[in-house]
């Protein structure tokens, strides 16, 4: 795909609401946008400084630093897809930016919580033609081990992503109220390693006629906020260059854990169904602690 290629399906429209840092944001219409559609962009959330933090982490992830990285290269790709997630510990750039720039502020009013908990970092980075790393349709918190509704992906763009390799959300599906199955993101035919039974297939929204898609292109630092309640997919990257974004995931004081099978990146051997999540791994960032 060339980069003057242009979404063809009709059934997404750039209507991710969108708000701009001289707004001064979050401010209540971007909180009301996020309450109603799942999702919203902030524009300009992080400028060159913040960015260039961001890319140092990124070099020291990619050297060894991480100890929670996977570089995967799909069958007949060019370029490799690379994620890595909960490498704040090892990482001291990305701890600078978590902790030391203003994601906090702006994530916190998104939660009206009295508290705000780091859950993780991660970091995505397709590389130029890694064309077939598609993210299916789904759903963050079916990956968690946790229940309660603040909980929210702050997601900030690293590269200029056009709208034909932008993220893709299903607009208001965090209102369904129903956390479905997590799906297997290498091999979406097969089952995922800690699947849920109970809980309901991924229904196929593309068919779907009543399922509003909404996507938005994004340059560098600007910033997506979305509900882990939230449908979200994209494609892979047929573009000629790098596709990266870092994200925070946060939970606010309505969320407990659930003692159920996760990734190690989301448990704590020492939680039990019910507790509070924060300590050491999930440190209280804002507001009163909850532990
Ligand atoms: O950018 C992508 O391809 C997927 C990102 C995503 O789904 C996530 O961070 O939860």
């Amino acid at each position: 795909m060339s980069e003057s290629a242009v979404i063809t399906d009709p059934k997404i429209s750039d209507k991710v609401s969108t708000f701009y840092v001289e707004d001064g944001w979050p401010g209540a219409d971007a909180v009301m946008a996020y309450k109603r559609d799942g999702v919203v962009c902030l524009r300009g959330a992080f400028g060159p400084d913040w960015l260039a933090v961001i890319e140092e982490g990124i070099d020291e992830a990619l050297s060894g630093a991480s100890t929670n990285l996977d570089i995967v290269k799909k069958k007949g790709d060019a370029g490799s897809f690379s994620v890595s997630s909960q490498a704040w510990r090892q990482v001291r750039p990305f701890r600078r930016f978590i902790f030391d720039s203003h994601i906090a502020d702006i994530a916190w009013p998104f939660l009206e919580s009295s508290s705000l908990t780091l859950f993780y970092d991660f970091l995505l980075i397709k590389q130029a033609h890694s064309d077939s790393a598609a993210t299916p349709w789904h759903q963050d918190h079916a990956y968690y081990p946790l229940n309660g509704k603040k909980v929210i992906n702050c997601w900030t763009a690293l590269d200029s992503i056009p709208i034909e390799t932008a993220l893709r959300f299903y607009r208001g599906s965090h209102s369904l109220g129903v956390i479905h199955q997590a799906t297997n993101f290498e091999n979406p035919a097969e089952d995922y390693k800690h699947l849920r039974r109970e809980r309901a297939a991924v229904p196929n929204i593309d068919a779907d006629p009543s399922a509003e898609i909404i996507a938005t292109a994004m340059e560098p630092g600007d910033m997506l906020v979305w509900n882990s309640h939230t449908f979200h997919s994209a494609p892979g990257n047929s573009l000629d260059r790098r596709r990266a974004a870092f994200s925070v995931n946060w939970v606010g004081d309505d969320v407990t854990y659930d003692d159920v099978p996760a990734l190690d990146t989301y448990r704590h051997p020492e939680l039990k169904t019910g507790d509070r999540i924060t300590c050491d791994k999930f440190p209280l960032v804002r507001g009163i602690g909850s532990t």
